[in-house]
């Protein structure tokens, strides 16, 4: 569907330009985001507007009092309110749920400095571990809250269109539309032509995941072109192993792995706006980060004891897409290391925003008080992180040993199997990040603003209290998973994270994919995905383009060895290796003074799988194990104001142009029935002159 959009939109604009009458009349928004309609097993969330688009006078609510005008006193309902920023929350949205006086709403951004979470106050809620049969005590975060901010407004059902306005001068534009035509002035009522906006997003799914794919599949069996109406979220997770492993075997049970994962994607209110700095980035740039550590110190991969896996996992915003897909393709032996193959599970969630340098661990108590063996195997995790914690800047501690762990993906391998784990997270109990799954969610969540009129290979390498910060994390995390791996040869103060990488890692995945460095290390023909803008981690709908696949040539890069192969010799070793390796043949840096870029072949064990939940591969639309949300199809998303006249002129126009049409068409009819006699002469043969 992205992609369409993308493609659409220029279109659209193309046509209005031809089109010189609506183009006075008409004013397109061009940097929007809408709100969609999402579905689960059993609801639809979100938001839609009319078939032919919702449109109402526009009124501008900056106060909590603005809205009273919209409420009660306005005489000319319905009205498209452009609500700030601030004023976007559970208590007003709900007003005007209530009322049929809204068309539609229009948000202005502005960050409340407050707080905001459209999730809710226990992410995830009934898909991680715990649960009735396992301890009933944490489910439904009964001991903890972990984001006291969220207002749950993301898992509502709209009636009306939501949209976000991007850009602060198209958000001037309309106000100063509304301003010279709309404010009331001095008491008395504001006079036609009026400021209105039309919001085009209707939904083509409706109800439920069941009801949608039930829908999909009558029309791809009865259609030659089918008309789905929802696709399943879906994406692809990413994983590498420091020593190769056979992809086209199953790992024999003997062989340990100890699992390093963070999640890839984030959400919020609005569709494809999801910088998740903090819930996202923070813990997948650590995670680079480490892996680049611990790859510089094994060139030589026999010495370690156990494998090490690094991993990826898409969608966990939904349900834990991506987790539980790979939990399940372990279980039927779809993948290549089976769940008694792990022999620890270590996660970074939120990492960056420490409080007094401290990071803490999360462990499960179920499994520890039900099984001695995991609680030995735990105190061994916490052991090496508290091992590799001394003599650097990070000061590890335990959560409370009675508190659940965090939402997270280790949850859906507990679920499956009792696997010792430690979640690290910058916070104790709720989180540390105020913007959890919001559009503000952004880099300076996480990082002072760089400075004004730097250039981006400046910003690249600057060095950051964030980047020192999370590459200080990165080499506790690689210490520690070096020293459970099993290897004695090495001391561990050797083994030391890149604050530079960090720094490099940062600026790519939060401000601009399109760098020189990201330009580098990926294949020609994928340089696409580099975009200039700051890049957004939702999920989407298997999109070609989803900048979280970055992180796949970035991992390459990072663990991968360079080659000097020909690109036929490239393809060849591909050919010849691909039980064991990956081989990309990436583009390479510019050359000195020219436009002209030299290739090169990178031998990687970075592999991807498909994260598309169960719940779709089983055709079990209403499960409630699995995560079943799907994104509704549409045919177009735009909005527009314009000046309307007032109701009594449209009518007068509509009268007039009946009247017109009436007319005409007596005319018609008349000339019609005389037709012979009227034109007679000329059907006559011999009255063609010559
Ligand atoms: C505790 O462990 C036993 C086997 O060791 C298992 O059958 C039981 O389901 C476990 N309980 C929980 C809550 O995991
Ligand atoms: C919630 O937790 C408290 C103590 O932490 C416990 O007494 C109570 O039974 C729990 N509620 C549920 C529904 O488990
Ligand atoms: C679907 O989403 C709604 C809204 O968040 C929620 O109340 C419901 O429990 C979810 N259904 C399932 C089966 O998860
Ligand atoms: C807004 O307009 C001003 C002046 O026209 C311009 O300098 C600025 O770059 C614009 N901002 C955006 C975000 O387009
Ligand atoms: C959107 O783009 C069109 C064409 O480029 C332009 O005429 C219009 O003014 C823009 N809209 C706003 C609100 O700036
Ligand atoms: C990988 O496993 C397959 C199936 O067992 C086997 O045929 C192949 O030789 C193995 N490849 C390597 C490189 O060991
Ligand atoms: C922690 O480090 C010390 C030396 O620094 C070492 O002797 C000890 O065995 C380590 N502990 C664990 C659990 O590895
Ligand atoms: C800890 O931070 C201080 C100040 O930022 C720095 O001087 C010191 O080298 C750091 N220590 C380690 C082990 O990184
Ligand atoms: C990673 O990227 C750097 C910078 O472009 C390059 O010098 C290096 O050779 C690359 N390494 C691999 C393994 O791709
Ligand atoms: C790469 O291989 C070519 C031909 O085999 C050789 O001429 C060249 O010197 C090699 N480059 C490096 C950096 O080894
Ligand atoms: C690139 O351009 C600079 C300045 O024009 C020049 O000094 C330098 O020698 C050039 N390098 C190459 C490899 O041509
Ligand atoms: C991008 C960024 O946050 N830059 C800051 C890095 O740290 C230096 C000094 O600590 C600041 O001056 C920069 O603004």
């Amino acid at each position: 569907m992205a992609g369409r959009l993308r493609v659409f939109f220029p279109l659209l604009f193309g046509l209005c330009w031809c089109n010189s009458v609506e183009r006075k009349i008409y004013i397109p928004l061009n940097k929007t985001a809408p709100c969609v309609r999402l579905m689960n097993a059993t609801h639809q969330i979100g938001c839609q507007s009319s078939m032919n688009g919702d449109t109402g006078v526009i009124h501008v609510a900056e106060k909590e009092q603005d809205l009273k005008w919209v409420l009660e006193d306005g005489l000319t309902p319905p009205y498209m309110v452009v609500l700030d920023g601030e004023l976007f929350t559970r208590e007003v949205m709900e007003k005007l749920k209530m009322t049929s006086r809204v068309a539609g709403v229009a948000v202005s951004k502005r960050q409340p400095s407050k707080g905001f979470s459209p999730d809710s106050t226990c992410p995830n809620d009934g898909f991680g571990v715990y649960s009735n049969t396992y301890g009933p005590q944490y489910a439904h975060c009964n001991s903890t809250v972990w984001n006291p901010q969220g207002n749950g407004l993301s898992f509502e059902d709209f009636k009306f269109p939501i949209f976000l306005l991007q850009d602060e001068n198209e958000t001037r534009v309309i106000k100063q539309c509304y301003q010279e035509h709309n404010i009331p002035l001095s008491g008395s009522i504001p006079q036609y032509p009026l400021c209105a906006m039309q919001l085009f997003s209707h939904m083509h799914a409706v109800t439920d995941t069941v009801t949608c794919m039930r829908r999909n599949s009558l029309q791809t069996s009865f259609n030659i072109n089918p008309e789905e109406v929802c696709d399943a979220l879906t994406d692809w997770n990413i994983w590498s192993t420091l020593k190769p492993v056979n992809i086209s075997d199953i790992l024999h049970p003997d062989n340990k792995v100890i699992f390093v994962a963070a999640r890839l994607d984030s959400r919020s209110f609005f569709w494809d706006v999801a910088p998740g700095a903090e819930s996202t980035v923070s813990g997948f740039v650590t995670l680079l980060a480490a892996a680049e550590a611990l790859r510089k110190v094994l060139n030589d991969q026999q010495t370690l004891l156990k494998n090490v896996m690094f991993v990826f996992f898409q969608g966990e915003a939904f349900d834990y897409i991506g987790s539980s897909r790979m939990v399940y393709d372990m279980e039927n032996g779809k993948f290549p290391i089976g769940l008694e193959n792990i022999d620890a599970f270590l996660e970074l969630n939120q990492v960056a925003l420490r409080k007094n340098s401290i990071l803490w661990m999360h462990t499960d108590p179920v499994s520890q008080k039900n099984s001695s063996s995991v609680q030995e195997q735990v105190k061994t995790l916490v052991d090496a992180l508290n091992n590799a914690s001394q003599n650097s800047n990070v000061t590890l501690k335990e959560a409370s040993s009675t508190q659940a762990l965090p939402p997270s993906s280790f949850q859906r391998f507990l679920q499956a199997r009792n696997i010792p784990g430690v979640v690290l997270t910058d916070h104790q109990s709720a989180f540390q990040n105020r913007y959890f799954h919001s559009i503000y969610d952004t880099g300076e969540n996480i990082i002072s603003n760089y400075p004004e009129g730097i250039s981006p290979e400046e910003a690249q390498n600057l060095l950051n209290d964030t980047a020192q910060s999370l590459a200080d994390v990165a080499t506790v995390l690689a210490r520690a998973v070096y020293q459970l791996a099993g290897d004695a040869n090495l001391s561990t103060s050797t083994i030391q994270a890149d604050a530079a990488t960090v720094s490099k890692l940062l600026y790519g995945f939060l401000m601009k994919l399109n760098n020189s460095w990201f330009q580098s290390i990926i294949p020609a023909e994928k340089s696409i995905i580099l975009d200039n803008d700051p890049p957004h981690y939702y999920i989407a709908v298997d999109n070609k383009i989803n900048p979280s696949r970055v992180v796949q040539y970035v991992l390459a890069n990072l663990t991968g060895a360079v080659f000097n192969f020909t690109q036929e010799g490239c393809q060849k070793r591909q050919n010849e290796d691909k039980d064991q390796y990956d081989y990309y043949w990436v583009q390479g840096s510019l050359d000195e003074n020219s436009t002209t870029r030299t290739p090169f072949c990178v031998r990687t064990t970075t592999r991807i799988t498909k994260a598309l939940s169960p719940a779709f591969e089983l055709r079990e639309w209403g499960s409630t194990k699995y995560s079943t949300w799907t994104e509704s199809r549409w045919k177009e998303i735009r909005a527009r104001i314009f000046l309307v006249a007032s109701h009594e002129l449209e009518v007068i126009t509509l009268v007039v142009g009946i009247a017109i049409l009436v007319t005409s068409l007596l005319v018609t009819y008349f000339i019609n029935s005389k037709a012979d006699i009227l034109f007679a002469s000329t059907c006559e043969p011999g009255a063609v002159a010559y």
